[in-house]
């Protein structure tokens, strides 16, 4: 049997099945990425509901498996060598999943390479640009009157998409065959709801981003890793 005794975040988020990936995640863009994928993957895993308030994202407990305070975070016991292993980011814990079982990293070398490319594409410029967008139309930064960061990172977010709608012509899958750079982006490409913002991007403008994230969220593992673990229960 596992032992997971060495990570001190399973005193506050037991394993019941330790022989399992342990994931500790909340439902958003970058969470659903890691459940999204072990979904995909058909991997088996636990899941963790750690929420973005203080008392779990910065707790010691969570502090000691990701110090960078931030959801999605893993820890597989049986990585490499068949040693456990914890890591975090939702960049690299793609990579591991899609390395540790050879799958959604398209079927050539260079879709592999593709693949990586448009999952820095997601990690570098979409995640950071509309998380940006997200501060200063929707949450906390709305109430700035200097109109400037808004703009900035709307006419970001705006460049950003138009990348994404060419890309996309001709092709249903980022990379071509569905790969982990879709399951990076698709997620962050369906934020403009939520944030009331899809008037501010011109989101009709994108009809291959509108198809694409509908396409992503038809798929029966995306619908069944989407809310894993539940925001609230
Ligand atoms: N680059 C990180 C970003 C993760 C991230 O921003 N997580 C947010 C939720 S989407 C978070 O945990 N925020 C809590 C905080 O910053 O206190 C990744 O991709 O894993």
């Amino acid at each position: 049997m596992a032992d997971l005794s060495s990570f001190p975040i399973t005193t506050r988020w037991p394993a019941k099945d330790p022989s399992v990936i342990q994931l500790y995640s909340f439902p958003t863009p970058n969470g659903q990425k890691a459940s999204i994928a072990l979904e995909e993957l058909s991997l088996p895993y636990e899941a963790h509901r750690v929420t973005l308030k203080d008392e779990d994202v910065k707790s010691d407990a969570f502090l000691s498996l990701n110090p960078n305070n931030k959801i999605p975070a893993i820890i597989d016991p049986d990585g490499p060598h068949g040693e456990p292993i914890g890591l975090f980011e939702s960049g690299a814990i793609l990579l591991y999943l899609a390395e540790k079982t050879n799958k959604l990293l398209g079927t050539t070398e260079a879709d592999r390479y593709h693949t990586m490319q448009w999952l820095m594409f997601q990690m570098g410029g979409v995640g950071p640009m509309f998380g940006q967008l997200g501060y200063f139309y929707a949450h906390g930064g709305k109430e700035i009157e200097d109109p400037r960061p808004r703009e900035r990172y709307i006419n970001e977010s705006r460049r950003l998409l138009n990348v994404v709608e060419g890309q996309l012509d001709g092709r249903d899958w980022i990379v071509g065959p569905y790969t982990i750079a879709d399951i990076a982006l698709a997620p962050w490409l369906n934020v403009f709801g939520f944030y009331e913002a899809k008037d501010a991007v011109g989101w009709d403008e994108f009809p291959n981003v509108e198809d694409y994230v509908e396409r992503f969220f038809n798929r029966p593992a995306v619908e069944r890793g989407r809310n894993t673990p539940p925001a609230e229960g």
